[in-house]
């Protein structure tokens, strides 16, 4: 990433009662640090850094989809980063018009020119993060917690907006800048 790059990432903005019932699980996980409210989001790209010229390209690529909103199901917490977990994620379930926005973003940013790299699609929201190694006592927390709740199910509200976010890396953890917000729409 060059000087004067905007580190970018296009990500879902969930609704109002979801975002509510994932803060009562992170309140109840209580290991790590939280997502901000604000910021909890499915990401559908991550886009890395761009430059200004770019984003203006990619900003009317994304304002030219015509997608309906998605209806976001909750099904499962998991640990991610294996043997060194460094997130909890909310699993979200992946519907066809969920994979199908995911597919129009991806297209809409290589159309930009930007050089994506295919990778599989598992929609989720980050609720925690680990910065540091965690401890004895933070593993078996969230261990114990996994195993009362991980089978969680939040069955959804529909997501109606999508938007383009720079990440500013800031010590205290990524501060999210909404760039632009863009409508999902019912069809019709
Ligand atoms: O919060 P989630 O998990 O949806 O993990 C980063 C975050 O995703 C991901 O992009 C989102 C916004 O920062 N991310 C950061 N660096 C990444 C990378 N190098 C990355 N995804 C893929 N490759």
């Amino acid at each position: 990433m060059s000087r004067g790059d905007l580190r970018l990432f296009v990500a879902l903005d969930l609704p109002e009662p979801l975002r509510e019932a994932l803060m009562d699980v992170q309140d109840g996980l209580g290991v790590g640090r939280e997502v901000p409210e604000d910021d909890l989001h499915v990401t559908l790209a991550f886009l890395d850094g761009q430059n200004p010229q770019v984003v203006e390209v990619l900003h009317d690529m994304l304002s030219a989809i015509r997608m309906v909103p998605v209806r976001l199901t909750v099904k499962g917490l998991e640990l991610f980063g294996g043997r060194r977990p460094n997130l909890v994620a909310a699993l979200v379930e992946k519907v066809p018009e969920l994979a199908a926005l995911q597919e129009k973003v991806a297209q809409a940013a290589r159309m930009a020119g930007i050089d994506l790299p295919r990778r599989r699609f598992r929609p989720h929201v980050t609720l925690l993060r680990f910065p540091g190694a965690l401890s004895p006592e933070g593993r078996e927390r969230i261990a114990a917690y996994m195993a009362a709740h991980g089978d969680i199910a939040l069955d959804g509200s529909e997501a109606v907006t999508f938007s383009l976010y720079q990440s500013h890396l800031r010590a205290g953890g990524p501060v999210y800048e909404a760039l632009a917000r863009y409508p999902l729409t019912a069809a019709g």
